[in-house]
């Protein structure tokens, strides 16, 4: 028997062969019932039985060389198929998840779309007017020194430093009633772990007739049970903006330590944002009757409250725009 030959007649067969069907034909020609194997087995009665332990050796041998030559080439051939069959869909891609921000963005227009605020967003870069004058900080006034503005060609615009804007934009494009939620980029000359030179604010504005301060703060209670869940209680205490009379700020209660006081907190309470009356000056300078009409604003930032969320842990604002997938994926 020439273990040899038969091995090299199987590889060149092997070699012609370009798909599975050939290869199972060889592999029948050599393995099976009637294959060139079990022929071989058959001649044992013709050898002399001195010969015939070397006879079976060597076609053990024989046998195990062609199953592992035959199990490489359904590898290859495996692996070949593969390479050319471009049908074969590929490994999915990982997909991503909504940035931190947009999670926030989408719940506070979820929330507030539901007692009727209509989501616009308004300008991120605009003239002196709509951020400033209208919202009755006349030029030069003190006022302005505290939004730490951004301006670009020598305060022809700037980078709106917070979403008051769009209530002038709103205003002077719609007559009342109207009840507007405009989101989008504010930009301010600051940062530090709870301030982000470009950040999200959320505005609110309610125009219509014998509008009250008791509308306003039901407002805000059913947006921040709605926010943050129905244990966390809202409170306003006097404050000064040019565009709001009266003007308050907004505070929720810690989570913390649950509204007693504690390191992260202010006696308990912890600040969200500004809101008020809308001010008769703005009202004049948008063209509505301040006799008819009156209204309420208020505006947040969307990355400080939502860290301020029980089950959000983001100790810095800045983590926000960092870009480490690290971080974000965990949205
Ligand atoms: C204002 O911007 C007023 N326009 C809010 C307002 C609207 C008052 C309507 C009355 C009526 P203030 O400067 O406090 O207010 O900013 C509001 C919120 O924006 C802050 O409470 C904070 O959550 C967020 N914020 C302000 N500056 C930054 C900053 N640099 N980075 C991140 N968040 C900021």
């Amino acid at each position: 028997m020439e273990v040899e030959s038969i091995l090299q007649k199987l590889n060149q067969e092997l070699l012609q062969a370009s798909n599975p069907k050939q290869l199972e034909v060889i592999k029948l020609n050599y393995l099976g019932r009637s294959g060139i194997i079990n022929d071989l087995a058959q001649k044992i009665k013709e050898i002399k039985p001195e010969q015939r332990s070397e006879f079976g050796k060597q076609l053990n041998l024989i046998k195990q060389e062609v199953t592992k030559i035959l199990e490489s080439h359904k590898i290859k051939d495996s692996e070949n198929k593969l390479e050319i069959d471009n049908s074969i869909p590929d490994k999915m891609p990982s997909t991503g998840s909504l940035h931190p921000t947009t999670h926030a963005i989408f719940q506070i227009q979820d929330i507030l779309s539901q007692i009727g605020f209509v989501r616009k967003r308004y300008r991120e870069i605009d003239d002196d007017w709509h951020p400033f004058k209208a919202l009755n900080m006349p030029d030069n006034h003190p006022a302005r020194d505290e939004w730490e503005t951004f301006f670009c060609e020598n305060g022809k615009w700037v980078l709106t430093p917070h979403t008051s804007n769009g209530q002038i934009w709103e205003m002077e494009n719609k007559k009342p009633p109207i009840k507007m939620l405009n989101i989008t980029k504010t930009y301010r000359r600051q940062i530090s772990p709870k301030h982000s030179p470009m950040f999200h604010q959320f505005e609110g504005l309610y125009v219509d007739k014998n509008v009250s301060i008791a509308h306003l703060k039901g407002t805000l209670d059913y947006f921040i049970k709605g926010f943050f869940g129905s244990n966390r209680e809202t409170r306003i205490r006097p404050y000064h903006f040019k565009f709001t009379e009266p003007s308050f700020e907004v505070d929720i209660t810690c989570d913390v330590c649950k509204g007693k006081g504690c390191k992260v907190c202010k006696a308990g309470w912890l600040e969200i944002g500004g809101a008020g009356m809308v001010h008769p000056n703005v009202l004049k300078n948008v063209g509505i009757n301040s006799k008819v009409y009156n209204g309420f604003a208020f505006g947040f930032g969307v990355e400080r409250p939502y860290m301020m969320k029980g089950d959000i842990n983001i100790p810095d604002i800045r983590m926000f725009y960092t870009t480490k997938l690290d971080v974000l994926k965990n949205f």
